[in-house]
Protein backbone atom coordinates (compact mmCIF):
# COMPACT_ATOMS: atom_id res chain seq x y z
CA UNK A 1 0.00 0.00 0.00
CA UNK A 2 1.48 3.37 -0.68
CA UNK A 3 -0.37 6.44 1.39
CA UNK A 4 0.44 10.09 0.58
CA UNK A 5 -0.08 13.41 2.06
CA UNK A 6 -1.11 16.42 0.19
CA UNK A 7 0.58 19.05 2.43
CA UNK A 8 3.50 16.59 1.78
CA UNK A 9 3.81 16.39 -1.78
CA UNK A 10 2.54 20.09 -1.91
CA UNK A 11 6.53 20.90 -0.84
CA UNK A 12 7.87 18.08 -3.68
CA UNK A 13 8.63 18.93 -7.63
CA UNK A 14 4.82 16.89 -7.87
CA UNK A 15 3.46 19.78 -6.94
CA UNK A 16 3.46 21.80 -10.59
CA UNK A 17 2.23 25.26 -11.62
CA UNK A 18 1.13 26.19 -14.56
CA UNK A 19 3.49 28.75 -16.82
CA UNK A 20 -0.17 30.02 -18.26
CA UNK A 21 -0.80 31.44 -14.40
CA UNK A 22 -4.77 29.77 -14.47
CA UNK A 23 -3.82 26.67 -12.02
CA UNK A 24 -1.34 24.42 -10.05
CA UNK A 25 -1.56 21.04 -9.47
CA UNK A 26 -0.38 18.50 -6.91
CA UNK A 27 -0.06 15.13 -8.63
CA UNK A 28 -0.61 12.38 -5.55
CA UNK A 29 -0.73 9.42 -7.44
CA UNK A 30 1.54 9.26 -10.93
CA UNK A 31 2.35 6.93 -13.64
CA UNK A 32 5.49 5.44 -11.62
CA UNK A 33 2.78 4.01 -9.32
CA UNK A 34 1.50 1.57 -12.13
CA UNK A 35 -1.87 2.15 -10.96
CA UNK A 36 -3.34 2.77 -14.62
CA UNK A 37 -4.60 6.09 -13.42
CA UNK A 38 -3.06 9.38 -12.03
CA UNK A 39 -5.18 11.53 -9.11
CA UNK A 40 -4.34 15.08 -8.33
CA UNK A 41 -5.36 17.98 -6.38
CA UNK A 42 -6.03 20.45 -8.93
CA UNK A 43 -6.45 24.53 -7.82
CA UNK A 44 -8.26 26.69 -10.44
CA UNK A 45 -6.74 30.45 -9.64
CA UNK A 46 -10.03 33.24 -9.41
CA UNK A 47 -11.09 34.24 -12.86
CA UNK A 48 -9.19 32.02 -14.63
CA UNK A 49 -10.42 31.06 -18.24
CA UNK A 50 -8.97 28.58 -20.54
CA UNK A 51 -9.23 25.96 -23.40
CA UNK A 52 -8.46 22.70 -22.51
CA UNK A 53 -8.49 19.29 -24.92
CA UNK A 54 -6.93 16.15 -23.67
CA UNK A 55 -6.61 14.47 -27.13
CA UNK A 56 -4.51 11.87 -25.64
CA UNK A 57 -6.14 11.44 -22.20
CA UNK A 58 -9.75 10.71 -20.32
CA UNK A 59 -10.20 13.20 -17.44
CA UNK A 60 -12.24 13.41 -14.51
CA UNK A 61 -13.04 16.48 -12.34
CA UNK A 62 -14.50 16.48 -9.06
CA UNK A 63 -15.13 19.60 -7.73
CA UNK A 64 -13.82 19.91 -3.52
CA UNK A 65 -14.86 23.74 -3.08
CA UNK A 66 -15.44 26.56 -5.07
CA UNK A 67 -17.86 27.78 -7.90
CA UNK A 68 -16.98 28.08 -11.88
CA UNK A 69 -18.50 26.64 -14.99
CA UNK A 70 -17.34 24.34 -17.94
CA UNK A 71 -18.23 24.63 -21.33
CA UNK A 72 -18.14 22.15 -24.02
CA UNK A 73 -17.16 23.48 -27.04
CA UNK A 74 -18.86 21.07 -29.43
CA UNK A 75 -22.23 22.50 -28.46
CA UNK A 76 -21.64 25.38 -26.26
CA UNK A 77 -23.55 24.24 -23.66
CA UNK A 78 -22.26 25.83 -19.89
CA UNK A 79 -22.33 23.52 -16.80
CA UNK A 80 -22.38 25.02 -13.24
CA UNK A 81 -19.51 23.99 -10.98
CA UNK A 82 -20.50 23.90 -7.36
CA UNK A 83 -18.95 21.75 -4.88
CA UNK A 84 -20.05 18.13 -5.25
CA UNK A 85 -20.07 18.33 -9.03
CA UNK A 86 -17.97 15.91 -11.35
CA UNK A 87 -17.68 16.26 -15.16
CA UNK A 88 -16.62 13.01 -17.16
CA UNK A 89 -14.45 13.96 -20.12
CA UNK A 90 -15.25 11.22 -22.10
CA UNK A 91 -14.74 12.01 -25.59
CA UNK A 92 -11.55 13.97 -25.48
CA UNK A 93 -14.23 16.83 -25.34
CA UNK A 94 -12.78 20.47 -26.32
CA UNK A 95 -13.82 22.77 -23.06
CA UNK A 96 -13.34 25.68 -21.51
CA UNK A 97 -13.05 26.29 -17.86
CA UNK A 98 -14.37 29.12 -15.25
CA UNK A 99 -13.47 29.73 -12.24
CA UNK A 100 -15.38 32.66 -10.47
CA UNK A 101 -13.92 31.83 -7.03
CA UNK A 102 -10.85 29.58 -7.00
CA UNK A 103 -11.68 26.04 -6.93
CA UNK A 104 -9.83 22.85 -5.64
CA UNK A 105 -10.32 19.73 -7.85
CA UNK A 106 -9.85 16.20 -7.39
CA UNK A 107 -8.92 15.28 -11.11
CA UNK A 108 -8.48 11.66 -12.46
CA UNK A 109 -6.48 10.93 -15.85
CA UNK A 110 -6.12 7.59 -17.69
CA UNK A 111 -3.45 7.04 -19.11
CA UNK A 112 -1.80 8.24 -15.96
CA UNK A 113 0.21 11.45 -16.49
CA UNK A 114 4.19 10.91 -15.94
CA UNK A 115 4.00 14.41 -13.30
CA UNK A 116 5.60 16.85 -15.56
CA UNK A 117 3.01 17.73 -17.94
CA UNK A 118 1.49 21.26 -18.45
CA UNK A 119 -0.17 22.51 -21.31
CA UNK A 120 0.86 22.59 -25.03
CA UNK A 121 -0.53 25.05 -27.80
CA UNK A 122 -4.32 22.78 -27.74
CA UNK A 123 -4.32 22.30 -23.73
CA UNK A 124 -2.95 19.06 -24.58
CA UNK A 125 -0.37 16.84 -22.79
CA UNK A 126 1.64 14.96 -24.90
CA UNK A 127 1.77 10.89 -24.18
CA UNK A 128 4.87 10.12 -22.10
C1 LIG B 1 -9.28 20.65 -14.43
C2 LIG B 1 -7.99 20.55 -15.16
O1 LIG B 1 -7.80 19.73 -16.01
N1 LIG B 1 -7.07 21.43 -14.80
C3 LIG B 1 -5.75 21.44 -15.38
C4 LIG B 1 -4.72 20.74 -14.53
C5 LIG B 1 -4.91 19.26 -14.47
N2 LIG B 1 -6.01 18.89 -13.65
C6 LIG B 1 -3.67 18.62 -13.89
O2 LIG B 1 -2.67 18.58 -14.57
O3 LIG B 1 -3.69 18.17 -12.75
Amino acid sequence: MIVRQLQEVEKTTRRVVSPDGNWESSRLLLKDDNMGFSFHITTIYAGADFNMHYQHHLESVYCISGEGEVETLVDNKKHAITPGTLYILDQHDKHTLRAVTEMKMACVFNPPLNGKEVHNAEGAYELS
